[in-house]
């Protein structure tokens, strides 16, 4: 049975994949997506909303590698989103089984991997040496395939949400401040100016903001229920660009994704995206890190109060990061690269890395689908199907699980990617921005 008003409160990849699937499904429903952010704004705090992502399938995690092979197959076929893939493989520098667990998943998924590990001898001959001065200290094995590749994120988002919205759906640009209640149902938003929209249905896609969200809205309805309660925690992690000059960009315009992988106790993979259109290569840094802070009397880590996240404020211990990034992937051919922009993205981490996309149980009528833990992108043209699912109480018991609200959540520790550090300590003397 369908329920006829949604207010989904995010336009990020879980938001707009929730309401293209929803409007696709019930055309005469109403659905509503409310971001603090145009979907055309010239500038976003959006994760989703960047130069590009990688989309990519191999995961030693036997259901994201399924979902992201789904996912991978639309990127490819379907008109909507193939403009804004590109599909150039990828070359992932393992210091753990990491290559072999994938080339399993793919065989027990019954495809074709069309992936296989090399030596670092070997890797170092492909495409034509790029990676030939990269940091290959305990390094196993190099995965290299085909399959994967990365997208023009921005690009894409704003496609489908203009696709969204020409179907029917609701855009409206307004900061929502907290949830109004009608005892334990959640009836609607509020937003910053005061003004109150309701719907049967509120579904959360508000990424980093989501926990701080949740407060504001526990604070201001006494519900001490709704609160995140340490599930969702905020991280940020630096991105850098350079723009290649002619003939270096001849030399890197067909590079793979490129990856550094290493393991829990040395810290996250990093990444090197190819050139776009611009010439522009792009890394992420090695430092994840929170910005805990007191929010009406809690620590939670949130991105910083400005409206635009400050996230182009990036000081220069955040700058040094994204050096070294380049420094482990070219060394000495990166050296002498000017970096142009800096940007420091914001996205909502669970221990374990998986999504929440499960009813809140604080409250009926009330749902979260956000979390994308830094791997959330190349979901993009799949994630509605599954919140639909989720809202629907048809989600096959394997994912109900795996992204309840309310589960076990392992150690952090134990997870590469969680945030290790806090802001402040990274900027140190700095930190006065
Ligand atoms: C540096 C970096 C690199 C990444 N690389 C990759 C990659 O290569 N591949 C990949 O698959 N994934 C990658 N990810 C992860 C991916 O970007 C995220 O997991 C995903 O985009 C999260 O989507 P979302 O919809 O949950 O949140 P977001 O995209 O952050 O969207 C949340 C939206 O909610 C809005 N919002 C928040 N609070 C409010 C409020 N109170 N009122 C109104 N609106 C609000 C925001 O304006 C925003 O538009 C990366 C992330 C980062 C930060
Ligand atoms: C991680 O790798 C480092 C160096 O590569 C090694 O010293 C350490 O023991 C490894 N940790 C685990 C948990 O495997
Ligand atoms: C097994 C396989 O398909 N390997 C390929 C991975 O991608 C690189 C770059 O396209 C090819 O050179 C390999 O043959």
């Amino acid at each position: 049975m369908a329920s006829n008003s949604y207010i989904i409160v995010g336009a990020g990849v879980f938001g707009v994949s929730t309401a293209y699937t929803l409007i696709r499904k019930y055309p005469n429903a109403s659905v509503t997506i409310v971001d603090r952010d145009a979907y055309d704004a010239d500038s976003r705090v959006a994760a989703s909303w960047d130069w590009n992502k990688v989309i990519r399938a191999d995961y030693d995690d036997i259901i994201y590698c399924r979902l992201a092979l789904e996912a991978q197959d639309i990127f490819e076929q379907d008109p909507l989103y193939q403009p804004f893939f590109h599909k150039t493989g990828i070359y992932w520098m393992c210091r753990t089984d990491y290559a072999t667990q994938v080339v399993e998943n793919y065989r027990k998924l019954g495809r074709k991997a069309e992936l296989e590990a090399v030596s670092v001898k070997e890797a170092r001959k492909l495409y034509g040496g790029l990676f030939e001065d990269a940091d290959y200290s305990d390094v196993r094995d190099v995965l290299v395939n085909k399959t994967s590749g990365w997208a023009n994120a921005g690009d894409a988002l704003k496609a489908v949400t203009k696709k969204c919205i020409g179907l029917g759906v609701k855009y409206v640009v307004a900061e929502t401040e907290s949830l109004t209640f009608n005892g334990g149902r959640c009836t609607g938003v509020r937003t910053k100016k005061g003004d109150t929209l309701r719907a049967d249905k509120i579904i959360l896609s508000t990424g980093a903001f989501t926990a701080k969200l949740l407060e504001q809205a526990a604070k201001a309805s006494n519900k001490p229920e709704i609160s995140a309660g340490g599930r969702i925690i905020a991280g940020g992690i630096t991105t850098g660009m350079t723009q290649l000059d002619e003939e270096s960009y001849k030399r890197f315009a067909n590079m793979p994704v490129a990856v550094q992988s290493y393991n829990a106790t040395v810290g996250p993979f990093v990444g090197s995206l190819p050139p776009t259109r611009d010439r522009e290569l792009k890394w992420w840094g090695q430092k994840i890190f929170k910005n805990t802070q007191n929010i009406l009397g809690k620590p939670i880590s949130a991105p910083p109060p400005e409206s635009d996240y400050a996230q182009w404020k990036v000081a220069r211990p955040l700058k040094e990061d994204i050096d070294y990034a380049n420094s482990i992937f070219y060394g000495k051919n990166g050296a002498s690269w000017k970096m142009e922009k800096h940007r420091i993205c914001w996205d909502a981490f669970t221990s374990s890395s998986d999504f929440i996309i499960s009813p809140h149980a604080g409250a009926q009528g009330l749902y979260v689908a956000t979390c994308g833990s830094f791997h959330g992108y190349k979901f993009f043209p799949v994630l509605g199907k599954y919140v639909v699912q989720m809202l629907e109480g048809e989600l096959e018991e394997e994912l109900k699980s795996k992204w309840a609200w309310d589960r076990e959540r392992p150690d952090e520790k134990l997870n590469p990617e969680f945030p290790r550090w806090e802001m402040k300590e990274i900027l140190g003397a700095q930190a006065k921005l």
